[in-house]
């Protein structure tokens, strides 16, 4: 079964990244949401990304803040694609988390999406292309997406456009 971890450092993260797990179900993509810390539950966080890994996991979407390591434990793991969403708060209000998620050391990727709510939905979209390699459905899906997307725009526009 293949399906897609979200992983949040803290139920303070939750709010934001229920966006992501909203993104995959309107897609009908499988997906787990746990709290699981890189810093307060290392243990935890090592054996969840062992056993979502053995049972199919083919992406893991890590959200954390303040001195956020947790995509980055979490891609020392597993060599499936870590997508990190860095999350508000701290003194730098989320400027810390992305720097902490995004510099990562050569040959330990992290792909990391921005900061906060539009992160969150983008990493269930990034998560998506990714699985869309290989699954045709979802990537006609995702096609479709697009062709709403724009005409959003066009008719947004309609709504409140001013032309000579
Ligand atoms: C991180 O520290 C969490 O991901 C959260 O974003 C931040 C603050 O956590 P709490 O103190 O709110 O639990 O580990």
């Amino acid at each position: 079964m293949k399906f897609v971890s979200i992983i949040i450092g803290s139920k303070s993260d939750y709010d934001v990244m229920i966006e992501c797990a909203n993104t995959l179900d309107k897609f009908g993509v499988l997906h787990e949401l746990i709290i699981s810390s890189a810093h307060r539950s290392p243990e935890r966080t090592h054996g969840y990304v062992q056993g979502a890994e053995e049972r199919g996991c083919r992406v893991f979407i890590c959200a954390a803040g303040m001195a956020a390591h947790l995509a980055g434990v979490v891609a020392s793991l597993t060599t499936k694609p870590i997508i990190g969403v860095p999350m508000k708060g701290g003194v730098m209000d989320g400027m810390d988390a992305l720097l902490s998620t995004v510099q990562m050391p050569s040959g330990m990727p992290v792909a990391t999406v921005a900061v906060g709510k539009a992160g969150a939905t983008n990493a269930a979209y990034l998560a998506m292309q990714i699985l869309s390699l290989e699954d045709n459905d979802l990537q006609v899906k995702l096609q479709e997406d697009r062709i709403l997307k724009a005409k959003k725009v066009e008719s947004d526009s309609l709504d409140i456009e001013i032309r000579l």
